[in-house]
């Protein structure tokens, strides 16, 4: 049997806790590839030192769904060690904090994450070495939502509905968060079954309730998506509907951007960087998908198209706008903290290739009508291969080179699955 291409089985290439095969020092802050790398960069006239001050303030907030039992409607698999309540689900984001620096909130969602004292459940992040960070009201399982929650029908619905998310700013004020991020599962399964304009007339009120009821300095994000669970109309269907509906609320309203929820073409690098003109991106929701909202893991399925988001998206950080950066991941039948921190290593790198893209070149080249030029200049930041950088920028921060080994080495996920087997799993629901 052959081995492939360019690599040797000969055992030398492992590293302990780390699958056969794996060549040594990619996740490595030490020695050659580093050293290679910075020499490389530095020839092509980058400034390592203030890409590597970005890349070590780069934020992302992690899911406390991501690490409880998903699945599909055909099933949900449930795995060893994970967390029963949210103050576990808190433990294992700050874990994934640990191992690599740079997840330093969890997001949460009402009310899977209800507990009876949300000041303990603040203090018990803060114990761990994170923050609440995004509240998720859920609006989209009750009974009574059959028919939608916020555009529902009936007033008393509405009512309802609005309730929750007051009750949701006031949880917000309890844990130390600022943002409120608004998903809503209200549409129509059938053409005539209620007028597009009076749902819309309807969420506009309810949330205007909710707007004016924010204190200052929190946010309100809203969140577009095709399809699913309704399968007619979405009331907030794309980009352009949570953007009107934005500006009709105020300058705390903001879209956010979930890169699943979009129809299979849309190209969105050109929708980020047109909600960044105009000032009204608040939100990133990460993942990845093949097919439709798949939730897989960011970068797994088109790592170019989060590099070109990512290129995009440093216009924001230069004009200062505030963005949170936040995963909605669900990890069905892979290791579910494996699996968070991958995504985060993904993000990582996808930001630190898009620093290294030539701005002064791609403007003359555009200028100039160099087409393959431009196009060339961002290829070229996209092929390098970043990975030594974003390991030194873990270790910088505290967490680990090569999260992934050392998560595994620590036996944390073991130590969990003892501590946690009695008692019932968290998941959906
Ligand atoms: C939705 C949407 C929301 C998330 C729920 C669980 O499809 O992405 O952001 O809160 O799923
Ligand atoms: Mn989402
Ligand atoms: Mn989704």
């Amino acid at each position: 049997m052959s081995s492939s291409a360019g690599y040797r089985d000969d055992g030398s290439s492992r590293l302990p806790g780390v699958g056969v095969g794996r060549r040594a020092g990619l996740e490595s802050d030490s020695g050659a590839a580093y050293d290679v790398l910075v020499d490389d960069l530095a020839a092509r006239g980058v400034d390592v030192a203030s890409v590597g001050e970005r890349l070590r303030a780069q934020r992302l907030e992690t899911p406390s769904w991501g690490y409880g039992n998903t699945g599909t409607r055909f099933g949900v698999f449930p795995q060893p060690g994970v967390p029963r309540d949210p103050f576990e689900k808190v433990s294992d984001a700050a874990e994934v904090h640990r191992l690599t620096g740079v997840c330093p909130t969890v997001a949460i969602h009402i009310p899977w994450d209800r507990v009876q004292d949300f000041s303990e459940l603040k203090e018990h992040a803060e114990s761990q070495g994170v923050g609440i960070g995004a509240v998720n009201p859920n609006l989209f399982q009750e009974h009574e939502y059959r028919l939608g929650s916020v555009c529902h029908p009936d007033p008393a619905v509405r009512r309802k509905a609005t309730d929750h998310l007051l009750e949701c700013i006031g949880v917000a004020g309890e844990v130390g968060s600022y943002v409120l991020s608004l998903w809503f599962a209200d549409g129509t399964n059938y053409a005539g079954q209620d007028s597009f304009v009076e749902r819309r007339h309807r969420m506009l009120d309810c949330l205007s309730e909710a707007y004016g009821a924010m204190p200052d300095g929190m946010r309100m994000l809203l969140e577009y998506k095709p399809y699913e669970p309704a399968f007619y109309h979405t009331d907030l269907a794309d980009w352009g509907a949570s953007l009107t509906l934005c500006q009709r609320l105020g300058d705390q309203a903001r879209v956010l951007v979930d890169l699943g929820h979009h129809a299979k073409e849309v190209n969105i690098e050109y929708v980020v960087a047109l909600l960044l003109d105009e000032e009204r991106l608040g939100g990133f929701h990460f993942n990845n998908r093949k097919y439709g909202d798949d939730d897989l893991i960011v970068g797994s399925v088109n790592p170019f198209e989060l590099f070109l988001i990512y290129v995009e998206l440093l216009a924001a950080e230069d004009s200062g706008v505030q963005i949170d950066y936040m995963l909605d991941q669900t990890h069905n039948i892979e290791p579910k903290m494996e699996a968070m921190i991958l995504s985060v290593m993904n993000l990582q790198e996808a930001y630190a290739k898009a620093l290294l893209v030539n701005r002064g070149a791609l403007t003359e080249a555009r200028r100039s009508g160099d087409v393959l030029g431009a196009h060339r200049i961002l290829l070229d930041a996209y092929a390098t291969d970043v990975r030594p950088l974003c390991a030194r920028t873990r270790g910088e921060l505290g967490g680990s080179p090569d999260p992934i080994a050392a998560f595994k080495e620590s036996g944390y996920l073991e130590r969990m699955a003892e501590e946690r087997k009695e008692g019932v799993q968290a998941g959906w629901g």
